[in-house]
């Protein structure tokens, strides 16, 4: 264990800690953040009657609108020049969300994924290969400074080019790699079809650090027969930390979130009401210790169970089923956050085009393939084929910039996308996650 006093804490001193901390990060935002303390004044809530963890149930939720709302900085609780860093999800127009980092913050940041990587049994004579993506993503730079903290050599080389990737694996010596797990499926297929002559098995890779989208059981399973790996999940949020909210140990059986600094509560999505603990549920998060950018009962949207057992790891967290859903309409595309939304206001900036569309999500090998159709303006389409070839590079340049993303788009005729006489179907996701 990275730090036994906290992963293999008696539960009842967790809670009592928690307490404490709760009442620190509630005064914090309230002292601290305009937006918090409208919200909790319209609320009625004062962080000074915050007696127990029950009374978590009065205080106002945070969504990702609220975050959108404050962009860029409204929900820092510290002057910016004691913000060290900054990293954003989403999108990379006004719509982003935002959070920002101390260097206490950073130094959380990196604990809770050195924990995450000694809970799969790193050690710091592992070498770590990063190919999460580096920048404004949460994935690289957590990934890197929790191997440091760790102690593992760390390779950042960040996402794609699969040949490096490869290279690096051998030349180096790597024996951990972190990525997408579909960009792993990614790696396992090029081997089958371009390089039969790389034994993955004979190199030194024996772990995968494998999250930022849902991926299921029977992935795991691919995964770990065909890199010759141990594979295992870990969890995150930017608004939260980033990775390394929760982690799975060496049992495999649930994630263990890192309980000191965040509290966690399961609540009904459409009511609000807060779940007993073992309902599946949102999950909702506080951060206990946050500077920069406090959270206070954000509502991820992620669908998950939370429960306590006596893990074979001995480690004392509540732990979290894998999420595999989500209650909003937020799609993970090569570990990218799309709303439905994000692409209809991209179309609408694009003359020619039509208000009805669809998005088809589909798995081709491992990897994650969009197409988007689009209906055509009546007088556009009987124009020439060079107008329309326009129109769709304007799209999807529209699409990689904004968005970045990569799709397929397909200009279809006015009128031939399924109408609906409820919600249109805007989405037909094909992936089965
Ligand atoms: O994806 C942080 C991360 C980076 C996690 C690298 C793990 C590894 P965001 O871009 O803000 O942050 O996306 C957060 O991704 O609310 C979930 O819906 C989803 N997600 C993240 N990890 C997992 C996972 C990073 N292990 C959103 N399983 C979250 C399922 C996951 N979903």
């Amino acid at each position: 264990m990275f730090n036994k006093e906290f992963e293999a804490m008696p539960v009842a001193e967790i809670k009592k800690l928690q307490l404490e901390r709760l009442k620190w990060s509630l005064s914090h935002a309230y002292k601290n953040n305009r937006f918090y303390a409208r919200q909790f004044d319209a609320a009625g809530f004062n962080p000074a009657d915050f007696k127990s963890l029950d009374d978590m149930r009065r205080v106002p939720f945070l969504n990702k609108q609220n975050m959108r709302d404050n962009y860029p900085y409204g929900l820092f609780a510290t002057p910016l020049k004691d913000v060290v860093r900054v990293h954003s999800s989403s999108g990379t127009t006004g719509n982003a969300t935002v959070v920002g980092y101390t260097a206490s913050d950073i130094n959380v940041f990196a604990e809770v994924v050195a924990r995450s990587l000694a809970s799969y049994g790193a050690t710091p004579d592992d070498i770590l290969q990063v190919a999460y993506g580096y920048g404004l993503f949460t994935g690289g730079l957590g990934l890197h400074y929790g191997g440091e903290k760790l102690g593992c050599l760390t390779v950042p080389i960040s996402g794609g080019n699969t040949e490096r990737q490869l290279m690096l694996i051998k030349d180096f010596g790597t024996s951990i790699l972190a990525c997408t797990p579909s960009y792993a499926l990614n790696i396992a297929d090029y081997l089958e079809k371009k390089r039969p002559d790389y034994d993955m098995k004979k190199t030194s890779l024996r772990i995968g650090v494998l999250g930022a989208e849902p991926w299921s059981e029977a992935m795991r399973g691919e995964i770990e027969q065909r890199l010759g790996i141990q594979a295992y999940d870990i969890y995150g949020l930017s608004e939260v930390i980033g990775p390394g909210v929760s982690s799975e140990c060496e049992a495999k059986s649930g994630l263990h979130v890192f309980e000191d600094h965040f509290y966690v509560e399961i609540i009904d999505p459409d009511t609000g009401e807060v779940l007993p603990e073992g309902e599946k549920g949102e999950i909702v998060y506080t951060s206990l210790t946050k500077q920069a950018c406090p959270v206070i009962r954000y509502r991820s949207r992620d669908i998950t169970r939370l429960y306590r057992d006596s893990c074979s790891c001995g480690r004392t967290m509540i732990k979290m089923e894998k999420v595999t859903g989500r209650s909003d309409d937020m799609l993970i595309i090569r570990g990218v956050n799309i709303f439905p939304s994000q692409i209809e206001s991209v179309l609408m900036e694009v003359e020619g085009t039509e208000p009805h569309y669809q998005i088809i999500v589909d798995r081709s090998g491992a990897l994650d393939d969009v197409e988007v159709k689009v209906e055509v303006a009546e007088d556009l389409f009987s124009d020439e084929l060079k107008v329309l070839d326009n129109l769709k590079t304007k799209i999807m340049e529209r699409f990689r910039n904004v968005l970045g993303i990569s799709a397929k788009i397909t200009l279809v005729e006015p009128l031939s996308i399924a109408r609906s006489e409820g919600k249109a179907i805007r989405v037909v996701d094909k992936r089965h996650l």
